[in-house]
Order: structure tokens, then sequence, then C-alpha cells
């Protein structure tokens, strides 16, 4: 400790020339973070030098959504009640750190999800390194103007970046069919809780070849040196905002070839060391976790990596086949990635030839084992012009998993039903997890301190099974009485952030529903509008008695090609302009939609919650895992029975939840009958009335008097389309039972003991979501590496 002050000072004097004291919020979080990185240095050596003596794995993702690096270090290494003391007595406040900018590496749940697995495998002892891309820009920054988004770049870079060291002697070399680039390596160490381990994560940055001494050229050199420097680090420049969407971009298509390339290259380089020629251990010691279909060139590259250590193809492929393993994030079928194979061509041509060697030998094996022509006609990983990732990423895998157990079934006889005929013993289930270090011990150290208490040791930082020794106190009264005055004390912290942020005044004594995540119809934002609307006209009409007044709060970023999602923003933001104007309403019913919802935000939400809405349409959301953050810190679930929901109830018990809505099975029966949402809305004037918000002059659609993109939102629930049927995600079919549940969840707040115990049961039985579990469980059945 006394030495990262030391090591502070020095730093701040060497590099700066000043004291701690008159070091700006920037120059300090590079001064301590550089200060930390050199405390760390002996054990990460020491870990990576153990790494390389034992069987280990890899997990290869296009995004790490890592939040703010400084707090979570200084709490993982055990120290930052201290720095914050000591700090505190040289006059700088700790919260400094909040001015600078986290790394958006990643959209939503697929990148955060990536960065707890790091997290809990770092402190689980599991030798696991991520390997990714670090882009200059991560994802855009939000703002709201006159209720629309608007994006802003993220220029994370320009605070520094004292957790990566640059490698530059471990640089190598990335070819397309027409550009070679340089792809240089920054590590970031993820540092392990209560243990001396430290893991890495790897980054990829594009570099030209050519470092050209500019003015040592003619114009025409010059513009040609420039040229070369542009297009190569175009190719690392900025994340592509979709979430659960696929979007067939040649620049997309680089990145996903360039960060695998790269790290495979990596993996080989240091097999060689050991092993020089003889790759005959390679599968036996490397196992490579392909995080969703981005990764997936991983595998051809592979194979094309190792025929050029004169393997020949199917010897290659085997080694492949044995390394890799793939898990699915997502159903929807216009997030699978499907691309065109002359856009491959033109792109990485001898990847392509791989691929089609790979599809060949695939239709070989199932006619081999029997398998009819229409079957395999379905198994094409090249079909036509097209390019079956995940069919590919299915093929060439040792194992297949889902990300909660309904996801997992929903893969097997659904959308990967073929290869589950074929191939059964590949498919698992691993359901998803968060790290509660961060989710819990860092961001509501009020709620850790008690459970810590409760449970007699905080030995639950690293082991969240203990967590259920709480059950033994969710009927006492004082510990009731104790989470509800924490939750109040959250509340009022989330109003001053929110009061800070967004400059609304929110009143902490009102019960807080809360819906963030990514903006998608499937999500049903919209949904959830709608049922705020339906409230609002009842308390108008004196319609609705006993409603305990209520603030809900959204928060989302939408793709920012993505219309539909925009036009749901801006119409959540009308309907706030109302009834928090509304004198009739405004003491009743408030709505938020604060801006720029990024990690950060969350750890400031989660904590605050006393709803978690999560209203996705049964089946189509994988797992989610804001669910979980939500639960840990004591919120009920409103939501559907949809992926990490339906777990999430059994363990709470789903007396504990307001669960709501169509099943998986209604709705295929609904979709089998021709569901018909304009005769639902026909008949339902309550219906009829909150729908036709979208289109009756009671919000202005942007001066298109009904024919803008409201009007588009209205029609997409009533009328079927070329390319959708009406109401593809069942909003009006769901709407009444939702608008129940949520009553009834408002109904038994007033019961401030019943509802805090329904709390407490949940964070007493969220042990199973803890990533550590997850983790072991990859370590011990996918990867089959050592852990704790
Ligand atoms: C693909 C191709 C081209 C451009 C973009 C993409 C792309 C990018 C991001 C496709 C999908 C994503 C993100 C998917 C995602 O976040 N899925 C979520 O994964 C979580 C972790 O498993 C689950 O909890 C969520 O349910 C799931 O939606």
């Amino acid at each position: 400790m006394g030495n990262i002050m030391e090591k502070l000072e020095l730093t701040a004097q060497s590099m700066y020339c000043k004291k701690v004291e008159e070091l700006t919020p920037s120059e300090l979080h590079l001064s301590l973070g550089k200060a930390v990185m050199g405390e760390i240095a002996p054990n990460w050596e020491a870990s990576k030098a153990k790494h390389n003596n034992n069987r280990r794995a890899y997990y290869f993702s296009a995004e790490f959504l890592m939040g703010r690096m400084m707090y979570n270090n200084l709490y993982c290494l055990g120290i930052l009640d201290d720095v914050k003391k000591l700090l505190k007595k040289k006059g700088v406040d700790i919260n400094v750190f909040e001015d600078i900018d986290d790394a958006a590496l990643g959209n939503g749940g697929l990148g955060r999800l990536a960065a707890c697995y790091l997290d809990s495998a770092a402190t689980q002892e599991v030798p696991l390194d991520g390997y990714g891309i670090r882009y200059k820009y991560g994802l855009f920054k939000q703002l709201i103007k006159d209720g629309y988004q608007v994006e802003v770049s993220d220029n994370w870079q320009r605070f520094e970046d004292p957790w990566c060291l640059r490698r530059e002697d471990e640089a190598v070399l990335v070819s397309f069919k027409d550009q070679t680039v340089r792809a240089i390596p920054y590590d970031m160490a993820v540092i392990g809780c209560k243990t001396s381990n430290i893991n890495t994560l790897r980054l990829w940055q594009a570099e030209a070849v050519n470092d050209f001494d500019f003015t040592a050229f003619n114009d025409t050199e010059y513009d040609k040196a420039v040229k070369e420097k542009n297009d190569a680090e175009n190719i690392t420049k900025v994340l592509y905002p979709n979430d659960n969407k696929y979007e067939g971009k040649v620049l997309r298509l680089k990145q996903q070839y360039f960060f695998c390339s790269a790290s495979l290259q990596d993996i080989m380089r240091r097999y060689k060391a050991k092993h020089g020629n003889d790759f005959s251990y390679f599968a036996k010691e490397n196992a490579i976790q392909l995080n969703d279909t981005h990764p997936v060139s991983c595998v051809p590259e592979l194979v094309r990596l190792l025929m050029l250590e004169n393997m020949n193809f199917d010897e290659a492929f085997e080694i492949a086949r044995k390394t890799c393993a793939y898990t699915n994030h997502t159903v929807l079928g216009e997030a699978l990635e499907k691309w065109p194979a002359d856009l491959m061509t033109q792109v990485v041509p001898e990847i392509y030839h791989i691929i089609c060697l790979i599809a060949n030998k695939c239709q070989e094996e199932l006619t081999a084992k029997g398998i009819s022509e229409d079957m395999k006609a379905k198994m094409r990983i090249v079909d036509g012009n097209v390019v079956h990732m995940a069919r590919l990423a299915t093929y060439a895998s040792t194992y297949v998993n889902g990300v909660a157990q309904l996801h997992t079934e929903i893969l097997k006889d659904d959308v990967l039903k073929e290869w589950y005929q074929v191939y059964p013993e590949r498919f698992q289930n691993k359901t998803n997890g968060i790290t509660q270090r961060r989710w819990l011990g860092l961001c509501n150290p009020e709620l850790a301190a008690m459970i810590t208490d409760k449970v007699g040791s905080d030995e639950w930082l690293t082991d969240l099974s203990l967590i259920s020794k709480l059950n033994e106190s969710v009927n006492d009264t004082r510990t009731i009485n104790k989470f509800n005055t924490i939750k109040k004390k959250k509340k009022v912290q989330l109003a001053e952030y929110i009061k800070k942020m967004d400059g609304y005044d929110v009143n902490p004594d009102t019960i807080f529903d809360i819906q963030v995540k990514r903006l998608h119809e499937y999500k049903r934002q919209l949904l959830n509008a709608f049922s705020i609307m339906t409230i609002y006209y009842r308390l108008k009409e004196n319609k609705l008695k006993n409603w305990t007044p209520t603030t809900f709060i959204f928060g989302a970023k939408a793709a920012p090609g993505y219309a539909r999602a925009k036009a749901i923003i801006k119409y959540i933001n009308e309907i706030a302009n109302l009834v928090n104007n509304d004198p009739d309403t405004k003491d009743l019913l408030q709505v938020y939609f604060i801006s720029n919802y990024n990690v950060s935000y969350a750890e400031k939400i989660v904590v605050a919650a006393d709803i978690s809405e999560q209203t996705s349409t049964a089946g189509l959301e994988a797992s989610g895992t804001g669910n979980m953050k939500f639960m840990l810190n004591g919120a009920v679930t409103l939501g559907t029975y949809d992926g990490a929901n339906i777990e999430i109830a059994e363990c709470a018990g789903e007396e504990n939840e307001y669960i709501f809505g169509a099943r998986v099975e209604d709705i295929e029966k609904l979709k089998a009958e021709g569901y018909d949402p304009k005769k639902l809305y026909d008949a339902n004037p309550e219906i009829k009335r909150v729908v036709d918000t979208l289109i009756d002059g009671t919000f202005d659609d942007d001066g298109a008097q009904g024919e803008g993109s409201f009007k588009e939102l209205h029609d997409s629930l009533l009328k079927d389309s070329s390319w959708q049927k009406a109401d593809n995600y069942f909003l009006i079919y769901d709407l009444p039972l939702y608008v129940d549940a949520k009553i009834k969840a408002n109904a038994d707040y007033a019961d401030r003991k019943a509802f805090g115990k329904k709390c407490l049961m949940n964070i007493a039985n969220a042990g199973k979501f803890s990533s550590d579990r997850a983790i072991v469980e990859y370590a011990k059945e996918i990867w089959h590496v050592s852990h704790k």
C-alpha cells in the first residue's frame, strides 16, 4: 500500500514535475494507473509464466465492455479504501476519476459478458486470456436533443490509457487480398480478487507496415504514404454500433479477420517456442472460445496457418476443430452472420477457399453418416453465395453452448436443430453470470457490508453461493428495515447523479421502476411505454385507486441506423413531457429517459431499482445479464418467461417476481393460429386508445402530422409488411397482462415489509448468477483447464 503512494508520488514528479495534489484529474489517473501497474508487474509476470506451462484457454471476442478500470482494479487489489483515505489526506477526492471516460469497446450484453468472464477467470485462477480489438473509438456517446438521440464519437483515448502496455516487439503482420497491415498488441492486466493471479487481455491495433518519413517524399509519395497509413488505421478505427444485428460491411469483415489472424499467430509463436514444428500437442495445450460467430474466421485461419507448417488440410482441420468451441448469443434471424461469398473473396480469398474445403468436408461427413439430402441441404455451410457462420462454428467446434437453459433448448430444437440431431454430444448450456465484485461489492458498498455481516465474512466476494445464508434473515424485520433503508439511500444517490448528468429532479420517495438496456423492438421498451400511458389514463380518470407514486426510468442507446428504435426513444420522451407536466398526474407518475446509458451509469442505476423491467418477447432474449444485476441488488423482476428470467424466478421463487405474458409455447400457438393483433386492438378500447396516441395528435410526430416515424411504428403493430408480420413482437397480446402485473407490483410495494422480503429473497438466491460459477463450468466442461 505504502508502495503505491510512494510510486504515485514518484510518477507524478517524473511525468509532470508536480506534487500529487497539484495533478489534474487526468494526470492523476495516468500517474496512479502507472503506479498500480508497477506494483502488480511481478505478479503479472509470474502468472504469465504459469499459464505458459499448462493447458490454457483463450476468449476470442470482437467486444470487451470493460467499464471504468480504476476503481475496479483498486477494489480487486483490496486497496480502494486506503487509497481513498490517503488521497483525501492530500485534499484529493477519489471521485475525480468519474470524469475519466471508460473504454466502451462493446455494445451491450455480449461485450459486458466477456468483461465479467475475464474478471471471474482471474479471480478463480482459470488460465484464460482475452483477445480482441483496440478500437480507437468505442461505442458512441448519446445525447438527447429535443427528445431525439444524437450520437457523438467516443474518443476514450484522449485521457491516455495507463492500463495497457504497447508491445511493439510482439507485433505481427496480417494480410488481406490487397493490403498488409501491422497488428500491434496492447496488453491489459486483468487483476484477480484475493489471489495473486493476473490474466491478460490482449487488444490489437492496426497500423501501417511502413512508418514513412513523410517529409522525405515528393507529393505523390506523400499521398500514397498517407493513404496506406489511413487504410491500415481504419481497420480498428471504430466499433460497429449494432447490437443483435448483422451488417455485411467489408470493414467489419476485415476487423474480424484482423484480430483472429493476429491472435492465432501470437498463439502459434508461443507454441513453436515450446514445441518447434511438432503441432501434435496444439489442441492439447490450447482451447479457444468463440464469443458468438464474430471470431469464426479463426477456424479457417488456424487451418491456413497449420497448412503453412506443412500439414495437410485434414490434419489441420482436425486440430482446429479440437481447439475451438462456440457460444451462441442470439436466435434473432437478423443477427445471425451470413457473409456473401463474393464479399469474402474480395477481402480474404484464401480464407474463403478454406471455408469451401471445410464445407465440402462437412457434406461428405454427413453423407457418410447417412444423412438425407434434404437435411444436408439445410446444413450447408456455403449455400450458393452465402456463408453461414453459425453453421461453420457449429461444425468446427468441440462444443456449442447457449447462454441460458431456455435458449439452449431453442438452439437444440429450432435454430441449430439439424446439428443437434447429428451431433447431440456437442451441445451444452452455460447460463450467463455477472461478477459480484463490480456489480455488488464495488457499486453497492452499503448492501455489501450488510451481506458480509449476515454471511459472517466477505467470502461471498469470491464464492457467491455463500450469499444463501441471507435466507435465514429474510423474515427478520430488522434486516428488512435495514435493507429498505439502504435501498432508499441508493435511490437518493441515483437522484443526485441523474440531476448531475441529465438535470432531472427525480423524487427518491417514489417507486423506481427501471428499464435499461440497448434499444431493440424485441426487448419491447415500447410495451413499457404503452403500459405507462394505460396507467396514466386510468389515473386521470380516477379508475386506479391506491396507486403508489412511481418514477419510470429508461436508458437505452439505439443503433444509429435503426429508425424504429430511434422513434421509440422520441416517443418515450414525448410521454415524459406529457405526464411529468400534467398537474393531475405529476405527483403520481414521472417518466425519465436518461442519456448515455453505459457501464458507469449502470453501476448507479441497478443498485437503486425497486422494479427491474425485463420484458422481451418470450424466446427472443438469449439470456439477459442486466436482470441478474438488478436481482443481486434486491429488485424484483417484472418480466416475461424468457432467457435467464426463468432461472431467476426459479431460484428466488416465482412469488417473489412479477412474471407475465405469453410463453414460448403460447407464441408458437398464436403464430400457428394466425395471430391477428388488429382484432385485439379493435375489441379493446383501452388498447386502441393507447396505441393510437402514436397517430392521433396526442404527441408531436416531428411535425409530420401523423405521417412520421410514429405512424411507421403504428403500422408495424397493425399491418403486415413485405418483410414482417403485424406486431411481430406480440406487444398487443401482452399489454393487458403486463399492465395487470405492473399494477399488482405497485400494490404489493405498499406493504414495505412483505415487499422487502421479496427483495431479500432475490439477493439471497442470486448465487447461481455469479460469473465465477459460469467460468468454472466453462473451465471444467468445455476447456478442461485448471481452476482454483
Ligand atoms: C454482427 C455482425 C456485424 C455487425 C455487428 C454484429 C453484432 C454485434 C453485436 C451482432 C450481435 C451483437 C451483440 C449481441 C448480444 O449482445 N447478445 C446478447 O448477449 C448477451 C450475453 O450472452 C445475452 O445476455 C443477451 O440476451 C443477448 O442479446
